[in-house]
């Protein structure tokens, strides 16, 4: 089968990897020397609990959910260091890129991962009881070390959560991008033409962004559902601006 040598996926160096400090074991299991994969797209990020929610938007619901947002936000790893609440995303391309980091990665659950496929990056992980307020145990959380994309369309979906095209050079981009020709302002999970106080700019007149996310903004202006929706465009746009929970 040809294998698409530009092909793209989204690492993210959870808070627990920087906290026991494996974020350069991380980066040399996935070197252009191990795997063939580029860098296309690094970045430190503080994570608002908007684009953790977007991210792990498939998991809503679930008894793991609260821990799993608060995990990716680094509440857990970093309760009374904000500034120490951080991740590291990548995008990494090259021949069947997705494939290759989730073998690097392995499987979810760092136990089976032991079992399975001792010294994957998971198998270097743990898992913490959850309990609820009565003390019972309800579930397990996951402290993985590492975020791999599934598939190519997750990568696909996910790339575009976390990164904006100007982050990714321009040769290296694999998803269409359109030049922005109006202003759009976000507050309160609302969209806007025009500055309102309190708003942010997410897009100006110029500003280059992804073509699915330009089409998801005029759909929602214009009261019509978006597969793609405001909080999942806002979010990178809100990225490193403001904390929320600081
Ligand atoms: P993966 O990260 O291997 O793609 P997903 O997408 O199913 O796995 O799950 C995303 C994250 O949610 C995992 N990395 C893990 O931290 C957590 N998770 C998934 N399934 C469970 C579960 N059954 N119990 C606790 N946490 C889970």
């Amino acid at each position: 089968m040809h294998s698409n040598e530009f092909e793209q996926t989204l690492v993210l160096i959870k808070p627990d990897a920087l906290k026991n400090s494996l974020t350069g074991y991380v980066l040399s299991q996935l070197s252009e020397f191990h795997t063939g994969l580029r860098f296309a797209g690094a970045k430190v990020v503080h994570v608002t609990r908007m684009l953790a929610e977007e991210h792990y938007a498939e998991h809503r619901g679930k008894a793991f959910y609260p821990a799993l947002i608060e995990y990716i936000m680094g509440l857990l790893h970093y309760p009374d260091e904000p500034h120490k609440r951080r991740v590291i995303a990548i995008v990494y391309q090259g021949s069947d890129a997705v494939k290759k980091a989730r073998e690097i990665a392995g499987p979810t659950n760092p136990h089976v991962a032991r079992e399975q496929k001792p010294g994957c990056i998971r198998s270097l992980g743990t898992l913490v009881p959850l309990k609820n307020e009565r003390g019972e145990e309800i579930g397990q959380r996951m402290d993985n070390l590492i975020h791999a994309s599934a598939t190519p369309e997750e990568a696909e979906r996910e790339i575009k959560l976390w990164f904006k095209p100007n982050e990714i050079p321009p040769h290296m981009r694999i998803y269409p991008v359109r030049r922005c020709e109006e202003h759009f302002y976000y507050k309160d999970d609302q969209l806007f033409t025009e500055y309102a106080p309190g708003s942010v700019c997410l897009l100006a007149p110029g500003d280059v962004a992804w073509a699915t996310d330009i089409q998801a903004l005029k759909m929602i202006l214009q009261g019509k559902t978006s597969d793609v929706s405001l909080r999942a465009v806002a979010a990178k746009y809100l990225t490193n601006e403001m904390c929320d929970e600081c």
